[in-house]
């Protein structure tokens, strides 16, 4: 066991003597930490995979150590020798040999270590590497709503160069900066620069050569330069070119040209880099919108955080390559790579697709104030602007995404330190701003603000050229249509300001349906209702740029209890990447070729009242009318902003509906069962109710269905009494609170309080009724900073009793949740009771007012 532990890592021979050779270093990494066993672990790599999941925000943040041992050969001795990261979080030490080679700080950008002073050919080399992604008051971001995963979780490389090569330790950016100042149909202007090293005892004289090749690759251009080096010396290479007729880039023909630079000395060609690039131009317009290529273009799409179910941010490129070919397909044309920059496998492909760009650093939610801090933060940026200059779909550079949100949220601080706050943040966002303009003035800076006046009245919005705004009104804040009163509002205020619509969005969780969406219920009914309502108020207004959702899919963040705890819910996608019906609306708005989809995949089940009670089916389509038919029936209806509604009578079965629209079609099947019919099919199926409620939720593992909430009506079943419980007064119901014991939170989170009864007109027999419960009440200190809306008021600690009788029979005796089970915990009682004829459960308080989460009836 142990030798596979020291794994030799053999690299014989290099294929060409001479040239660059890059190869991966990923496998078989012997890996420790603090509370880590020994193992063997391949990069990409996380150790935070799964606790981020289990244990919340105690997930591990300290220390790991990765070792590795390999045999470096003789000839090595005539190169140089690099470790090329693309990133890892956050810092990261590195040790060749046990001495200490460097340090890397901030975990999203890529960097380079030079470790041919440490390595001996000719024998065995160990590599260790450090990594802590422990809280760092110096390093941002300090705070954020994702989580913080540590390790190596980015492609490692391993690269010798000659010793006259092309510098790269240097930002890691591959130093072959390629800038396009002047674009037009008619030329497109070319500046290339590369840094060429001698780190030989000889002087030397080198050639230095560009060739340029057009989109089908055949050679344009070849540009050269003879530069003389002295021992040990770097040098800047300039060229300039001007192409005549380029072909531009854009969404819908993204096209690249490639430059490959070339190092010869001695009539040997010593080292080759190369990059694609592209030709366009850009401009953000505060009255009239985004222009790309001098034409109007509403920019569309959304943000996308880097982790995926159970990898954590370690992700094979072709995963991230993936999510952003769906956010192509879904018909966006933009990409907010919020909250901090991406694998370089992300640019590579968004050049590809044609999806415009805005990359950003994570400054996120505070600042620290302190030189290091700075320093960190203005590295960042410059290593983000270096590392991926190149690509033509970047169009954004950001630096700031809601800074003052901590500091609003603060009721401990003195107006003093507010102030100094402040200042603080508008000194640092001042420096980022010049940094970024000096580094790139041909693109756009950009920062996110939280609906709040502070950024005005600081003026920190004034910065940058482009103001995001993250905007949540319908989920945080009341009110769907006060999006676009803010947007006008802002606008009158500061017409000479370019606004962008940086997020929105709320939490959706497809176990929760309903054809009645209210805010805060975590369906998939009302996701589709807030986005399609902001879809129309961003393209009623020609002044906003576009807009991005939040977030591209759901993704983990340790803190937070939605509908399901450590999740952010806010995805048009699950974390496993599978759809939710929204991201087919996206296409039935954006794409132009025939699109039709019949929604509802996770809402299979109907349950009507009665025979009469018509069902609703959504369809999202681009086409005029759609047809739906089922049983050899047809109903037409007109498509309003993406979607045609169908109201229509089924009888109780499985039935296949069929949306068509000219050759399109696309079929489901639904299952019908009348609520009313429930009783009398309590031979076969059980009745489960999801009580305090209008939304039902399906039980991923059981598949059982938990229908919405009613009240009793004499032959057949409903609650008497109580009203709906809300945590908050402006969250329509329940809480949102992780309840532990289940995994079936949404069902425990809304119930019923002070209700008195729940009645079933069930005929004679034995019967298993099940009560679910839940105490919502603990200490109101722990509130999502996120939610713009009041704090809610702490409710009398939750401590309560009621009885509980069936048929007029107690069957349980001062039921003190809290104190029985625990609070926020899940409790399940069963009672096995006879009736000749009807069942009614009743609830007495003694003390506080009960309670019912839910209750499911079994004929025994
Ligand atoms: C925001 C933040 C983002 C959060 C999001 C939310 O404004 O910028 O990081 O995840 O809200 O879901 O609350
Ligand atoms: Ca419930």
């Amino acid at each position: 066991m142990r030798e596979l532990l020291f794994i030799l890592f053999i690299i014989t021979s290099l294929t060409s003597f001479g040239q660059r050779n890059i190869q991966s270093l990923n496998s078989a990494w012997e890996f420790t930490s603090e509370v880590h066993p020994e193992q063997l672990v391949n990069i990409p790599h996380t150790w935070n995979a799964g606790d981020a999941f289990r244990d919340g925000k105690e997930y591990f943040r300290g220390k790991g150590v990765y070792k590795k041992t390999f045999f470096v050969s003789e000839e090595w001795k005539d190169n140089r020798v690099f470790l090329k990261f693309e990133g890892s979080n956050q810092i990261t030490t590195l040790f060749v040999n046990d001495q200490r080679v460097g340090e890397h700080r901030g975990g999203y950008t890529g960097f380079v270590f030079d470790i041919s002073e440490a390595l001996k050919p000719g024998d065995e080399n160990r590599i260790r590497i450090e990594v802590d992604n422990s809280h760092n008051p110096d390093i941002p971001p300090l705070d954020a709503d994702f989580n913080f995963y540590g390790g190596i979780y980015r492609d490692l490389w391993l690269i010798t160069t000659p010793k006259v090569h092309f510098e790269l330790a240097n930002e890691a950016a591959g130093n072959l900066l390629i800038r396009t100042p002047e674009v037009s149909e008619a030329t497109g202007k070319l500046e290339i620069e590369t840094k060429i090293v001698n780190s030989s005892t000889e002087n030397k004289k080198t050639e230095v050569k560009i060739d340029i090749f057009d989109p089908d690759g055949k050679l344009l251009k070849s540009l050269q330069k003879n530069v003389h080096l002295k021992a040990g010396e770097t040098k800047k290479v300039d060229f300039a070119h001007t192409l005549k007729d380029p072909e531009l880039w854009s969404p819908s023909s993204p096209e690249l040209y490639r430059a490959e630079a070339s190092v010869s000395a001695e009539g040997m060609k010593n080292d080759i880099i190369d990059s694609k690039f592209g030709f366009r131009w850009f401009e953000a317009d505060p009255e009239k919108g985004f222009f790309l290529n001098g034409k109007p273009l509403k920019l569309i799409g959304a943000n996308r955080h880097q982790d995926f179910e159970n990898l954590g941010n370690a992700l094979p490129d072709k995963l991230h390559r993936r999510d952003y070919e769906m956010i192509r397909e879904m018909g966006a044309n933009f990409i907010r790579t919020a909250h901090y920059p991406q694998d370089p496998e992300v640019y590579r492909t968004c050049d590809e697709l044609g999806l415009l760009v805005w990359s950003e650093i994570p400054v996120i939610n505070d600042v620290t104030d302190s030189e290091a801090y700075y320093e960190v933060s203005l590295k960042m940026q410059r290593e983000q602007i270096l590392q991926f200059f190149n690509h033509p779909s970047v169009v954004m550079w950001g630096y700031m995404n809601e800074i003052f949100i901590r500091l609003v949220f603060n009721d401990k601080m003195t107006e003093e330190e507010r102030k100094e706050k402040i200042q603080t943040s508008v000194e640092l966002a001042e420096k980022l701003e010049k940094l970024t303009k000096d580094l790139d003035p041909h693109r756009l800076s950009v920062m996110a603000l939280h609906e709040n006046e502070i950024y005005n009245t600081s003026k920190i919005a004034e910065l940058p050229d482009v103001i995001g705004w993250n905007l949540y009104m319908g989920w945080y804040g009341p009110g769907l249509e006060n999006f676009g009163k803010f947007l006008d509002e802002q606008h009158e205020r500061y017409p000479n300001r370019a606004l962008f619509i940086s997020e929105y969005g709320p939490g959706a969780d497809v176990r929760n349906q309903t054809n009645d969406p209210k805010p805060w219920d975590y369906s998939e009914a009302y996701q589709l209702k807030l986005h399609r309502s902001y879809i129309n108020q961003v393209l009623e207004r020609d002044f906003v740029l576009g807009m991005a959702a939040w977030n591209f899919a759901d993704f983990g963040s340790s803190f937070r209890q939605d509908a399901m705890p450590y999740i952010n819910q806010k995805g048009l996608l699950n974390m496993d990447r599978t759809k939710k019906d929204i991201y087919y609306y996206y296409q039935a708005r954006l794409l132009e070729e025939p699109v039709i989809y019949l929604a509802g995949k996770n809402f299979t089940e109907r349950y009507p009242e009665n025979g009469s009670e018509k069902l609703q089916f959504t369809v999202f389509s681009n086409a005029p009318e759609v047809i739906l038919e089922t049983n050899g029936q047809q109903y037409t209806s007109k498509v309003e902003e993406g979607i045609a509604l169908f109201e229509i009578p089924l009888p109780e079965g499985i039935h296949r509906l069929t949306a068509k629209t000219g050759k399109q079609n696309y079929s489901r099947e639904f299952e019908v069962k009348y609520r009313e019919n429930l009783l009398s099919h309590l031979e076969k199926d059980d009745l489960l109710i999801n009580v305090g409620t209008h939304v039902q939720y399906k039980d991923p593992v059981t598949k059982e269905v938990w229908i919405s909430d009613r009240e009793y009506r004499e032959g057949s079943f409903g609650f008497v009494g109580g009203e709906i419980y809300q945590k908050s007064k402006d969250k329509f119901q329940g809480t949102a609170s992780d309840i532990q014991g289940t995994e079936n939170d949404p069902l425990f989170q809304t119930m019923r309080e002070g209700i008195e009864a729940y009645k079933f007109d069930v005929k004679k027999g034995k019967y298993r009724v099940t009560l679910l419960f839940a105490e919502p009440e603990y200490s109101a200190s722990e509130e999502n900073i996120y939610n713009l809306s009041e704090v809610s008021e702490e409710k009398a600690a939750g401590i309560r009793s009621f009885d509980i009788s069936i048929n007029g029979e107690t069957v349980r005796k001062d039921l003190n949740l809290a104190r029985d089970y625990g609070r926020i915990r899940a409790a399940e009682i069963s009672f096995i009771v006879r009736t000749d004829g009807g069942l009614e459960v009743d609830f007495a308080n003694n003390l506080g007012k009960s309670l019912l989460s839910g209750i499911k009836l079994a004929k025994l």
